[in-house]
């Protein structure tokens, strides 16, 4: 059975690398009541920004746009600095535990002494779900220094779950560039691509981490509710032989 593995001694990198599991799942990262504070904060500044649903900037909005990417990386990391307080930054949570967890030290990625942007937040509410996706900058971002790193993973912390749905559904079919025939612009990948294809599904639990392998066909399933998804996440590959460095 291909299914997310919950942190154990036997736990291992490879596993994840390999695709011998679909994905790592780190119990209680961050505590309820620090979860619950920060969602708070993180409700109101959408309120204040005319219900902006995600903050940080992503590579992936900008393939081709690398000094407008940076410079929108300058200020999202500041606005993700004021918004953790230093004792509770989420983000320093869970780099400590990929640090510990793998032997490796983590920081963000820099470029000619421009710095990648730290993190996402993302806030799904209500019909909202996401796309049929892989994720893999190897491929698609030559333009940058981060597609040279090895093995790129992605961190994913739930920072609050929704009344109903929103599991990340993975499905047990790594990308490929033949697949990119099957591409619908704006829409991710045709489920055809996935028909009859094992799939496993993980709950968003406020408190933990999710460690996947990216490039494994996922999606986000739809949300009910009043309450709405919300979560931190980045990117991280092998830098070098004992350091790891992130980006989103
Ligand atoms: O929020 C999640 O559970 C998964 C996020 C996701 O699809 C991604 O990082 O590509």
């Amino acid at each position: 059975m291909w299914t997310p593995e919950i942190l154990n001694e036997t736990s291992s990198y490879d596993d994840l690398i390999t695709g011998k599991i679909p994905a790592l799942i780190i119990p209680k990262v961050l505590s309820k009541s620090d979860c619950i504070s920060i969602s708070r904060k993180i409700l109101n500044m959408s309120q204040r920004n005319d219900s902006s649903t995600k903050f940080g900037t992503s590579l992936s909005s900008h393939i081709y746009e690398k000094q407008r990417y940076f410079s929108k990386s300058k200020k999202s990391n500041e606005i993700l600095k004021n918004l953790f307080s230093e004792n509770i930054s989420p983000l320093t949570f869970m780099q400590q535990k990929i640090s510990k967890l793998f032997g490796k030290k983590i920081y963000t990625a820099t470029e000619n002494g421009n710095v990648y942007s730290d993190a996402v937040i993302r806030i799904h509410e209500s019909g909202d779900s996401v796309h049929l996706h892989r994720d893999n900058s190897h491929f698609e971002m030559s333009e940058y220094n981060v597609s040279r790193f090895k093995n790129q993973l992605s961190a994913i912390l739930y920072l609050q779950s929704p009344d109903v749905g929103g599991e990340l559904t993975i499905f047990h079919k790594m990308w490929s560039k033949k697949d990119e025939m099957m591409r619908e612009p704006e829409f991710g990948y045709s489920s055809d691509l996935i028909r009859g294809v094992y799939q496993t599904k993980i709950r968003p639990i406020v408190g933990n981490m999710v460690i996947l392998n990216p490039k494994f066909y996922h999606q986000i399933e739809s949300i009910s509710g009043l309450k709405s998804r919300i979560t931190l996440t980045f990117f991280f590959g092998e830098s070098s032989k004992d350091s790891f460095n992130s980006w989103t």
